[in-house]
């Protein structure tokens, strides 16, 4: 058995490393409502607006309200093949760019109240909460800062009071809301008039008034953007941050999207990285975009350089013009569940206790597998309710003779998945070799070749 006297002596493994945690006196920790996210690991993006219609991905603010007329929506179905796909949460654009809401605003005549959708009485926001519910899945909601629709855009106190406004509405309307997504693409107004949002009063309404939420953006505060659309975290992936290197949503400069990419070991603050991307080429629904959706294997691609990398997957599957998700779409989702489900099925390391020792400035965990198997894929996962430590490690395995490599990584936080060349193996051992602070027993799964 390792003792802490040992752990404690492994943060001198790497002098680098050592030194940057040393920097830090309290390590980062999730909140419990950060933890909950993580844990959730799939979410479903729902893309849905007057773009729609128009065939658009960026509308400008002067669509007609009368082209939104979903005849036949009906969330209960995006929540049905949400909950399928074994997604944990869904995220709906209330307004995007456009500034068209979803729901009846009373601060705007830019809404669903001016249209033909149910008769002008509807309200997709509370149809999608109410449906997010009904299926025990967790709604968050996306609200663009950039509106190229109100007219005070660029009048920097007005909108600001226009934005928080909308926010209210949103936050005390609906019931709870899991996840606040505040967008990085925030454009110019009317006249080239700049927009000075006020991050500060946004985040803190937010917390005020739905103090479970986490908020999404570049620049967090809860969870940050992991720096692409394609749905690929960094490797490595820290969940700490020094937030001074992206300090406001949309932040430039060469430094910004390293550090969404890959976060900070040493960073002072816990902000993971979700992985956004679409199941099509475009965030909104285009008829021609139907034989272009992603394939199976590239979703499953996806899953492993995001989920399978300390992030969340936050994958966009948007409703059509009759407000329902595409049954292209909907079979694909099933077909990843199934997929998923195969890869893993079988967890060779199931109820086998890894015996953990040290040797030197590495940490050992070393497991028998009751007799040889053909392993072709490994499963990691750190208990990040209590920090994310281990920064380099080395998955090794024997079939009698001597240790081989079956992979190679750098962080593992909630989870990391390698797939390897296929070996035949009894005994496996988990070598880290390089941590920030003494890192504690790694858990282990390994699964046949997929
Ligand atoms: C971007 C937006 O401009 C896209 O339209 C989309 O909403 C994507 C998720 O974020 O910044």
């Amino acid at each position: 058995m390792i003792t802490r006297r040992d752990l404690l002596g492994m943060a001198a493994a790497s002098p680098l490393l050592a030194r940057k945690a040393a920097q830090v006196s309290i390590r980062p920790l999730p909140s419990p409502a950060q933890l909950r996210w993580h844990r959730d690991e799939f979410a479903l993006f729902l893309h849905f607006g007057v773009n729609t219609f128009t065939d658009r991905e960026w509308g400008d603010g002067t669509e007609h309200p009368a082209i939104f007329n979903p005849a036949a929506l009906d969330a209960r179905q995006w929540a049905r093949a949400a909950k399928h796909a074994g997604a944990r949460a869904l995220i709906l654009t209330a307004k995007h760019h456009d500034g068209f809401c979803l729901w009846p605003s009373r601060h705007t005549r830019h809404s669903v109240a001016a249209s033909p959708f149910r008769g002008g009485r509807g309200d997709v926001v509370r149809e999608f909460t109410d449906a997010c519910r009904r299926e025990d899945l967790r709604a968050g909601l996306y609200l663009s800062p950039w509106d190229r629709n109100a007219s005070v855009y660029g009048d920097s106190p007005r909108y600001n009071d226009f934005y928080c406004d909308q926010l209210t509405e949103l936050l005390t309307r609906y019931g709870p809301i899991a996840e606040m997504w505040f967008d990085g693409a925030n454009g110019e107004g009317p006249n080239g008039r700049r927009q000075e949002y006020d991050w500060p009063r946004v985040f803190a309404l937010v917390r005020r008034l739905q103090p479970e939420a986490v908020m999404f953006s570049d620049a967090g505060p809860d969870v940050r953007w992991c720096g692409n659309e394609d749905g690929s975290a960094g490797d490595p992936n820290w969940a700490t941050v020094d937030p001074s290197k992206v300090p406001y949503p949309g932040a430039t400069g060469d430094a910004v999207i390293p550090a969404l990419q890959h976060g900070d070991p040493a960073g002072s603050t816990w902000r993971p990285a979700e992985a956004d991307t679409s199941i099509r080429p475009g965030w909104f629904y285009h008829p021609a975009e139907d034989a272009r959706v992603k394939s199976t294997g590239q979703l499953s691609q996806i899953w492993f350089n995001s989920v399978g990398r300390n992030s969340k997957l936050l994958l966009n599957v948007p409703p059509t013009r009759d407000g329902l998700l595409h049954d292209v779409d909907v079979g694909r989702l099933a077909d990843l569940r199934r997929a998923l489900a195969g890869t893993f099925a079988r967890d060779f390391a199931a109820g086998r206790r890894a015996r953990w020792s040290s040797a030197g400035s590495r940490t050992i965990g070393e497991l028998d597998l009751g007799m040889p198997r053909t392993v072709g894929i490994a499963r990691l996962e750190e208990d990040i309710a209590r920090g994310q430590a281990v920064a380099r490690y080395r998955l090794q395995g024997s079939s009698g003779g001597d240790w081989t490599d079956l992979s190679q990584g750098t962080t593992i936080g909630h989870r990391k998945l390698d797939r390897f060349a296929p070996a035949l193996v009894r005994r496996v051992r988990l070598v880290i070799e390089e941590t920030i602070v003494p890192p504690r027993p790694i858990g282990i799964g390994l699964y046949e070749p997929d």
